[in-house]
Order: structure tokens, then sequence, then C-alpha cells
């Protein structure tokens, strides 16, 4: 039996939540379109839809909303801020912006033209869709092991660097204003990348002229990782691997509503002075003055207390525990999982689990509503509703590798019995897998589907 880490705090705040019953859920969801996104809060009992913005703030955060300076311009919070980023992350510039999805918004704007690429370990969804919003071109080059959910690597979230250089080599690096990779990889396991591999994708870029920007949204639970397995820093703290890891980057991406454990806001951050002149007047027509982003000062507060508690090690080892748990909990009982667990998530190979339902037919949606129907819990589908998508110049339709449930933890908020309560659920629908169906998409907007679609059972 997996063991349940110790908490490394205690519970001073309280919030309600509801069990519904079956047949209560099952007309939620039908009336939702069988899109979770569409399903109140409230008619939910665990809620593992996403680690964004979903955190407990620590009493510490509570208080540092208390002194947030509300001014316009030059607000004190604003240096509280900039005083944690530059120590953390060591990078000159930045801006705060009221999420991540608005920082690649930013970025991409100044940076993207019509028919560029911008090549990645593998995007999210926001970002994959904010290059294309832009007329840019996302592409992957995850290690090939990232598509085998069954294969344990230390490091599956890694750049592959012969694809990179193949990839630069093919388009021209005129062709590619921006390189990137997400730490850990969301799209397939929330995998770490190694500080190795971290060095050689930025030695390429470099070598190509290429501006290299870290996706750093879960860039603590990254660095934990490449303490626990990377040789060489099982005796070095987690601000010094942090510093590490953006210390190849010539800026990053971050949603802060992850492992800076907010529940709004972002950053865009940068060396070069000129991008971020160019930066500066982007934000100010989108976000707002430079010196609060998208961001009340309240915010701005939490973040700054958030970015360095996210960094706790005591923290950490119990948050990648947690989730080692479940996803120890859900392999012991047959269930296939993307080995080895990931950091905030433990993702259930749907393609294998539901094999008899085929790719077109969405067996990780099938599955998370599923997981709704039998437990009340939400999930959120990786798989070809997120994923699938049509290439504009061929008319052919990409399907993703994978087909996968998230089970996303939020930071601090919930308990050992609630995840058995999700393993013993994940149990029973195994055992009656067969009785499952695939879906079918009656309605869907051109970008970001799986946020709004409708779905019909099959
Ligand atoms: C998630 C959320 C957001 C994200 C990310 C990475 C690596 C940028 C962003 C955008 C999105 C989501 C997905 C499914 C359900 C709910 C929410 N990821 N880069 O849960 O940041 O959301 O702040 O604009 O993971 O993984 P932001």
């Amino acid at each position: 039996m997996p063991t349940y880490p110790l908490e490394p705090f205690r519970i001073k705040s309280v919030e309600s939540i509801r069990l519904t019953t079956r047949a209560e859920r099952e007309k939620i969801i039908a009336d939702a379109g069988y899109n979770l996104f569409k399903v109140s809060a409230e008619d939910v009992y665990i809620d593992l839809l996403t680690d964004s913005g979903t955190g407990a703030m620590s009493d510490t955060q509570w208080s540092a909303v208390m002194h947030g300076d509300e001014a316009y311009a030059g607000a004190r919070s604003f240096y509280a801020l900039k005083q944690v980023v530059e120590d953390v992350t060591g990078l000159p510039y930045f801006v705060p912006t009221h999420q991540g999805r608005a920082a690649e918004n930013i970025l991409f704007a100044v940076i993207v033209k019509p028919g560029m690429f911008v090549p990645s370990n593998q995007h999210f969804d926001t970002t994959h869709a904010n290059i294309r919003a832009r007329g840019g071109r996302p592409v992957d080059l995850v290690i090939d092991a990232a598509n085998d959910p069954a294969l344990r690597h230390p490091f599956k979230g890694n750049m592959d660097i012969d694809k990179l250089e193949r990839f630069i080599a093919s388009v021209g690096a005129e062709h590619i204003p921006v390189g990137m990779t997400t730490i850990t990889n969301n799209s397939a396991g929330g995998q770490p990348v190694s500080m190795e591999n971290l060095r050689q994708t930025a030695e390429v870029y470099h070598r190509h002229n290429i501006p290299f920007f870290v996706d750093a949204a879960r860039f603590a639970e990254n660095a934990y990782f490449i303490q626990q397995r990377e040789p060489g820093y099982a005796h070095k703290s987690i601000p010094e691997i942090v510093r590490g890891q953006f210390s190849y980057a010539d800026g990053f991406t971050m949603s802060a509503k992850k492992d800076a454990i907010v529940n709004i806001g972002g950053l865009l951050a940068m060396r070069d002075a000129k991008l971020f002149e160019q930066v500066k007047n982007e934000l100010i027509l989108r976000e707002g003055f430079p010196t609060y982003g998208g961001l009340a000062g309240r915010d701005l507060e939490a973040l700054a207390v958030g970015l360095r508690e996210g960094m706790n090690e005591e923290y950490l080892t119990y948050r990648i525990a947690q989730t080692a748990y479940l996803g120890e909990r859900l392999s012991e009982a047959g269930i296939p999982i993307v080995e080895p667990p990931g950091g905030h998530a433990v993702y259930i190979d749907a393609g294998s689990l539901l094999a008899h339902i085929p790719q077109t037919e969405f067996p990780a949606q099938a599955l998370s509503v599923a997981l709704y129907v039998e437990g009340g819990i939400r999930s959120v589908e990786i798989g070809s509703v997120m994923f699938a998508c049509l290439d504009p110049e061929t008319g052919v339709m990409h399907y993703p590798k994978l087909e996968l449930v998230r089970l996303a933890i939020p930071r601090r908020v919930y308990t050992q019995a609630h995840l058995d309560y999700v393993a013993e659920t994940c149990i029973r629908i195994k055992a009656q897998r067969d009785s499952l169906h695939g879906l079918r998409i009656v309605h869907e907007p051109p970008l970001l589907r799986h946020f709004v679609a409708d779905f019909a059972l099959l």
C-alpha cells in the first residue's frame, strides 16, 4: 500500500463541498453538453479540473494581501514583487500580467509574424492557441519516451535535441522568432525537464541566435525533480536549482496560478532591454500600466510571497509525494497512467483503458464524463478534444499521440480521504469500462474548443 505524506501545515479555514446523487449528476452533465467546463463548481465534489488558481493561500499570503498598495503607478507592491522576481529568477526585466496566457499574448504579439515557427518540448493549450492566433506555427519536439505512457524515464519532458537541430535546419533559424521549453511538460504527464536538457536546448537555440523562453508555470516542481533525480543536484537547495534553470533562459512566461500558489497572476520576464520596451507598450494597450499589469496591488503582494513559498522544500516533498500516492494507488489497481506520476497531476491513459473507443470518439472525454457521473469528480481531457486540429495548409486532421485524463491536484487543498475516494471511484469505473461509450461534438469554436464545445453521447 503506498504511503500518504505528512502535511507540513494545518488547516485554518474550510470550505464546504457537497456530494450530489448519481441521478442528479446524470442530469447535470447532460444539461452541460457533456462538457465538464460547463458544470457549476457547486455540483462537483472533488474538483481536479486544474491546479491553476485553485490552491489554498497561506496565512502569510493572506496577510500580505492586506498590505496591497493600490496605486496606479509605482505601487510599493510592485517593488516588493520586483525584488522577489529578481532574487528568484535572476532576470532583470519583467511585467506582471493577469495570468499566463496574457504573458503569452503579449510576447507573441511582439515577436511572432504569420508563417513563423515556435518550437518547444511541448506547448500547452493556451500557448499553442496564442501562437496560432498570430498566424504562427507551434511545433512539439519532445523526446519519444513522452509518447509511451508506461515507460518510466526520469525526465520524460526533455526536448529531443536531435529533432530540434533537424527542425531548425529544415525551416531556417530566420523563421523562428523564439524557441521555448515548458517546465514541467503539462501536455504529457506533468513530466520534468533536466537541467542538462535545458542547458543543451539553450545552447542549440543560441548557436542559431534564437532567443530561448521558458514556460515556467511549474518551475518549482521541476526544480524539485531535478534535485531528486539528476546526478549532482541532491545537495543543492531548490532556490539554487531554480536560479540554475532560469540562468539558461533569455526570458520566461509564467502562469503564477500554479507554483506561485496565487488565485490570479502571471509574469513575462526577459533580459533584452529593447524587447522590454516593446513589451511594455503592448502591455499598456492590453493589460495595464507596467507596474501592475492586469493585477491589483494585493495580487502582487500575494504573488511575491507565493513565489518563495512554492519553493519551500518541505512543501514540495509533501506535494510531489501526494501526487505519487494517487498515481501508485491507481497503478496498483491496474489502471494505466502516465508513468512515473507527474508533479501536479496524475494522468490516466484513457486511450488504453478504453481501447474499445476510437480516437475519433474521444475516449478521454468519455472517461472524464464517467468520473463525474460515478463520483462527482471533475477532471480534464488532454487528448483529441484539446489538441486534435486541422492543418490549415493540408486540410488534414492531426490527432495527438495520447488520449489522457488529467487528475490535477490543487495545492494544499485535499486530504488523503479525498484522494482515496478518487482512487476508489476510478477502480469502480475500470470494472465497468466495457459499458462506456464515446461521444461526438455537436458544436465547437475555432480555437480552444475544449472550453466550450458541446457533445452528445454515442
Ligand atoms: C492547466 C492550465 C495553464 C498553462 C500551463 C502552461 C504550462 C501556460 C498556461 C496558461 C489551463 C487549464 C487547462 C485545463 C483546465 C483548466 C485550466 N494551464 N502554460 O490547468 O496559463 O491559465 O494562467 O493563462 O499549464 O494546466 P493561464
